[in-house]
């Protein structure tokens, strides 16, 4: 069933964005650049085990909300071709009939057991960090940035929207940040969320995270990137002013890229650890 819903999917796709003379950025699109595309109508690539298995879930209940709707509409077909005032002018007196009304409640009841099982599993997954190679902290602030904080190596940094004027072509516009948070691929990052003053949610679509950043709260999920590049994200809770100006940048890097970023932010950065719950303690009161 999702292997017919994926190919009709696929058909649909191939067929609208040629139509539209766009399959040179689609194609750039299914690359997975970490970014929305034009025209897409699909999620984002998945470069995570989780995203993967969010991609799927979908398509399984995408496929079972395909049947449904078919089946109901064959039904009200049927009703109103063959048992309409003209074709059926004496009406059964029938009202009621016990084995379809059993059938009629406990197959949709089974059927919500099975959407419910993968479903919780597909919760715990996100939530159970299995052991991690690097923990990131980000904080929302009332500022509405965010706030890199990599505890294992001492050191942090804000990360800033950049301004059309500041961007590069190739950069893109709302997504784009001055100091993006920097991963190694194929390691398991624990990621956790907090924020000072307001609400926020920290969002990254490839990676399948989605989660709130809440004051005086730590969330945490987890994420392992299994390709390099830059995948943006943006702030996931209405949080006022500038909600829409705190996009959410990653770049994911082989590991020796990733050591000498660590090399340099530690030189850029690396504060003594009492300076940021001055600054914490500054904006609560
Ligand atoms: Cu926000």
């Amino acid at each position: 069933m999702t292997g017919i819903i994926s190919g009709l999917r696929r058909v649909a796709w191939g067929a609208a964005s040629a139509a539209a003379g766009l399959t040179a950025v689609v194609t750039g699109a299914e690359a997975g650049t970490g970014q929305p595309s034009p025209w897409q109508i699909d999620f984002q690539t998945a470069v995570t085990p989780i995203m993967e298995q969010i991609h799927g879930f979908h398509l399984f209940l995408t496929g079972i909300a395909a049947t449904i709707t078919i089946f109901v509409m064959l039904l009200l077909l049927i009703v109103m071709l063959r048992f309409n005032a003209r074709a059926n002018p004496t009406p059964s007196r029938t009202t009621h009939n016990t084995l379809l009304e059993v059938a009629w409640t406990v197959i949709p009841a089974l059927i919500l057991v099975v959407i419910a099982v993968p479903s919780f599993r597909l919760l715990f997954d996100q939530l159970e960090i299995p052991k991690s190679e690097l923990t990131v902290k980000a904080t929302g602030t009332a500022q509405w940035t965010w706030v890199y904080e990599y505890p294992d190596h001492g050191f942090q940094f804000d990360s800033n929207m950049l301004q059309d004027n500041e961007r590069k072509p190739d950069q893109p516009r709302l997504l784009a940040v001055d100091n993006e948070m920097v991963v190694p691929v194929n390691k398991t990052i624990r990621m956790q969320t907090t924020a000072e003053g307001i609400i926020h949610a920290f969002a990254v679509p490839s990676f399948g995270i989605k989660i709130d950043a809440i004051p005086g709260r730590l969330n945490e999920t987890w994420f392992r990137a299994s390709r390099e590049g830059v995948y943006y994200g943006q702030c996931s809770e209405l949080c006022g002013r500038n909600h829409a100006f705190m996009p959410i940048a990653v770049r994911v890097v082989s590991e020796q890229q990733f050591d000498a970023w660590l090399a340099d932010a530690k030189k850029k950065w690396a504060t003594a650890p009492d300076d940021r719950s001055v600054v914490v303690a500054e904006a609560q009161r």
